[in-house]
């Protein structure tokens, strides 16, 4: 399944390509072909072009290699690509070729797209910056950073907060250097960057998508989806990976047919629905509870939503809100987890070079290599070393797992979704909001909400990183029970066309990259 290329050149699955159009006999004057801008270039509209031999895939590569080389190392250095795949022209051209002689596989045949480096692909292939460990290391650690990678940074403002953990995957997507990307989320880790960087993401339920094959933190809340500029692409690419794998267990629990996402793409979706808003999970929080920009926004977004068809239940509490905010389950679970599951993962390797094959030779590895891993102000390891010492599954573990299903499930989204007949649940993606979800293993679908004014006062975020900043995006969550990715695709698409929030602003000038199709073509 996902152990793609860097630019997963072509994935089969559910085959919505155009037919290719032959070049027509008759014209007597060719009309001039307008190229995408590779910016806000969407999948569909990719896809005409290469299926009209407008472009190719191999044009699309050196283009989006091009915009990367433009803005990663140089200009405004925003470190979001790790990579590149050395293979992606040569994958390229044999997807050009197949799809002359044979039509397009599916809808992604041939479009480039972006992996977090947490993802295993075949071989060594490009890959997107990340905080390490896809932010398990410690959480006093900024947002985007790694060791590797250095220190990526948002495309609205500069050195602002890309969020994390999959940042270089939100950053390198919002600018257009690929046309798609994977996340990974444990707890916020697609739904924060997709919402600081003005993309669609899709965190789905724990199980819809594999995991074979991505460095764990917890198989109990690890999941991949994908960002991408809008939620139509985000429903092409989830249609293509979600699905069952025999290599994790946790996707045979899945309904036994993957639905095509793109048919719930209804801009009347939310017509004669019940949305509820879980007010507690956000007023306490320190980072949105008492946000006046985000706050407005989403208080216009409950009135867009009601002007959509929907009735808006405002509060529909989570019963157990407030356990949740003083709950310390989750760490348990993920401590124990992470520990077991990343030991597993290093003896599941075939080739292993680094001589680090367990989590203490990792903390050993950090310790002894500060230059590489523990630069100044950038030297804390606590989770891990949390992590290390834990125990492996002992009943404290089994215990904090029951009371997280049980606040995050069945006293939780369930039961707020039960008491007040909802469809599905509201709130902004900033801040903490994930939690409930992230503890019950259930899908969030963030949307572009709005984007902090120009006179923001600006706050830090880490050594070198600003948040809020001016121009930086947030974004709009929905939520609901298990494997509703469906219907709240349809909810947030609804939101997502009546707003159109995204074409709104634009990164800053340096961080927008000139190569276009027609430079390279
Ligand atoms: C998956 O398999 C592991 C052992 O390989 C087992 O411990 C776990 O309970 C299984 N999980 C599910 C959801 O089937
Ligand atoms: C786990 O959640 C339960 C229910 O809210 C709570 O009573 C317990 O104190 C929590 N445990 C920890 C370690 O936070
Ligand atoms: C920013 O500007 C808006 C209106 O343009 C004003 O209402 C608000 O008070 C200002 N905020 C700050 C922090 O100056
Ligand atoms: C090992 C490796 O490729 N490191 C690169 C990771 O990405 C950063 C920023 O793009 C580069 O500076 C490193 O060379």
């Amino acid at each position: 399944m996902l152990v793609g290329l860097l630019f997963i050149l072509a994935i089969t699955g559910q085959c919505l390509c155009i037919p290719s159009i032959p070049s027509f006999p008759f014209a007597t004057r060719a009309k001039p072909i307008t190229f995408p801008d590779l910016y806000e270039a969407s999948v569909p509209e990719l896809q005409a072009g290469l299926n009209a031999a407008h472009f190719t895939s191999v044009d699309l590569v050196k283009a989006y290699f091009a915009r990367i080389e433009e803005v990663n190392l140089k200009g405004p250095a925003l470190r979001a690509v790790l990579e590149l795949n050395p293979s992606a022209l040569a994958q390229a051209a044999s997807l050009d070729r197949e799809r002359k002689l044979k039509g397009a596989r599916s809808a992604l045949h041939g479009i480039p797209i972006l992996l977090k480096d947490n993802i295993a692909t075949i071989a060594s292939e490009g890959k997107a910056n990340l905080s390490e460990f896809a932010h398990f290391r410690a959480g006093s650690l900024p947002s985007g950073w790694s060791g590797r990678g250095g220190q990526n940074t948002n495309a609205y403002f500069p050195n602002a907060d890309p969020c994390g953990s999959s940042s270089g995957s939100g950053v390198a997507t919002s600018i257009g250097l690929t046309a798609v990307s994977l996340g990974t989320e444990t707890d916020g880790s697609i739904t924060c960057p997709s919402s600081n960087n003005n993309l669609a993401g899709i965190k789905p339920t724990v199980g819809l998508t594999s995991r074979a094959g991505v460095i764990p933190i917890s198989a109990h809340q690890d999941t991949v989806g994908p960002m991408t500029r809008s939620l139509t692409d985000a429903a092409i690419v989830l249609s293509v990976i979600a699905g069952k794998d025999a290599n994790d267990n946790f996707t045979l629990a899945q309904p036994s047919r993957v639905p095509d996402y793109t048919k719930a793409l209804n801009k009347n979706a939310l017509r004669g629905k019940r949305i509820g808003v879980p007010r507690r999970v956000f007023t306490d929080d320190s980072i949105t509870g008492t946000d006046p920009s985000v706050n407005v926004a989403f208080n216009r977004a409950l009135d867009i939503i009601r002007g959509l068809g929907a009735t808006v239940v405002d509060p529909a509490d989570l019963p157990s809100a407030d356990e949740i905010a003083v709950s310390n389950n989750e760490t348990i679970v993920l401590d124990v987890d992470f520990k077991v599951q990343l030991n597993d993962w290093y003896e599941s390797l075939k080739k292993n070079p680094s001589g680090v094959r367990s989590l203490a030779d990792l903390i050993k590895f950090n310790d002894d290599h500060p230059e590489l891993e523990e630069p100044p102000q950038l030297e804390d390891q606590s989770e891990l070393i949390n992590s290390e010492a834990t125990n492996g599954f002992d009943d404290a573990f089994f215990k904090a797992l029951a009371f997280d299903q049980e606040l995050g499930k069945t006293r939780g989204i369930d039961a707020a979704l039960k008491a007040h007949r909802l469809d599905a649940l509201v709130l902004p993606s900033t801040g903490f909001t994930t939690v409930p979800a992230a503890i019950a293993g259930y899908p969030i679908i963030t949307v572009p909400l709005g984007f902090y004014p120009d006179n923001v006062t600006i706050g830090s975020a880490g050594p070198t990183t600003f948040y809020p900043a001016p121009g930086v995006p947030f974004g709009l969550s929905f939520l609901g029970t298990a494997f509703t990715e469906f219907d709240l695709i349809g909810f947030g698409f609804a939101y997502e066309q009546r707003t159109k929030t995204r074409l709104e602003r634009k990164a800053f000038a340096a961080a927008i990259p000139k190569t276009q199709l027609k430079d390279v073509i």
